[in-house]
């Protein structure tokens, strides 16, 4: 086995897309199959080691199309280094049957949102036997499951899921706290003490992200807590208040240099393969 990953390796995820914004809303926001590769490479070179992707259609629409989720996953494997993990959260109109398929594109990592929250208007729906049988489906397929945290019931859930079933496989357990959203847990240092103090022991690592304006709050509080960190157009649209983002590669950056004044230097893709349970 490589030796661990040293504590002042910092894993940055980029969250490039989302599911939520309209390109028409926002031109820059990176949604067909080039400008997707051409983002994750800017960010693998700025300093992140994961990739979290939703996919778009021809109409800019997201997607859950499996021919095009396994051509972007193979597209982003040929180009970049990075750890690809896809959504299977979708957007919150996708079925879950259809959310379950995702991990036939297979993918390095999937996305695994412990329960159902609120989201904004709408709910983002992830029934119980929801989450046992996507966990189980990761197990068997050899695909990664980072753990999406939106409250502090869903970080107690986590517990439930491996006592009932196991390790993930690899034997990693990642999670990744999504802070902020209306409906889920405050993006607030006080909301994530209180999320990392639930954690059950067997959690490996995790990472934060804080949406819209708790994202640097959020990005502050992770690294004071040894956390990871998650950041991309899929959470925040704004560089400063009414500054609009001009690209991924601009928010991987700025975490760079907040991590840098931590004393945390951004982890190579080898070293996060090695902290997800990725490495043989
Ligand atoms: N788009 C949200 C409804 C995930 O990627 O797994 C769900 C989401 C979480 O973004
Ligand atoms: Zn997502």
């Amino acid at each position: 086995r490589m030796p661990a990953v040293p504590p002042e390796a910092l894993l940055i995820t980029v969250a490039p897309t989302g599911a939520e914004t309209a390109k028409a809303d926002c031109p820059q926001l990176p949604t067909t199959l080039e400008e997707l590769v051409a983002t994750a490479r800017e960010c693998e070179s700025a300093g992140a080691a994961m990739i979290h992707v939703h996919v778009r259609d021809a109409d800019h629409r997201p997607t859950l199309d499996l021919g095009l989720l396994t051509e972007t996953v193979d597209a982003l494997h040929e180009s970049t280094d990075l750890v690809v993990q896809l959504s299977t959260g979708g957007s919150v109109h996708d079925p879950l049957d259809k959310r379950l398929k995702v991990l036939d594109a297979r993918p390095d990592s999937c996305s695994l949102t412990m329960g159902t929250t609120n989201f904004g208007d709408d709910v983002f729906a992830n029934p119980w036997p929801f989450v046992c049988e996507l966990y189980q489906l990761s197990q068997e397929r050899g695909i990664v499951p980072e753990f999406e945290l939106f409250d502090l019931g869903q970080a107690h859930a986590l517990t439930r899921l491996i006592d009932r079933f196991g390790l993930p496989y690899g034997g990693r357990v990642h999670c990744d706290f999504v802070m902020g959203v209306p409906g889920g847990m405050p993006g607030t240092a006080d909301a994530l003490v209180a999320g990392v103090a639930t954690l059950p022991p067997e959690v490996t690592s995790w990472s934060a992200t804080g949406i819209g304006r708790s994202t640097l709050p959020v990005a502050l509080a992770a690294l004071s807590k040894g956390g990871h960190l998650r950041v991309g157009m899929e959470d925040v649209l704004t560089i400063s208040r009414g500054v609009p983002v001009e690209n991924n590669a601009q928010l991987v950056e700025r975490v760079v240099g907040l991590g840098a004044l931590a004393q945390r230097r951004p982890m190579t893709t080898t070293e996060a393969r090695d902290l997800l349970g990725l490495t043989p």
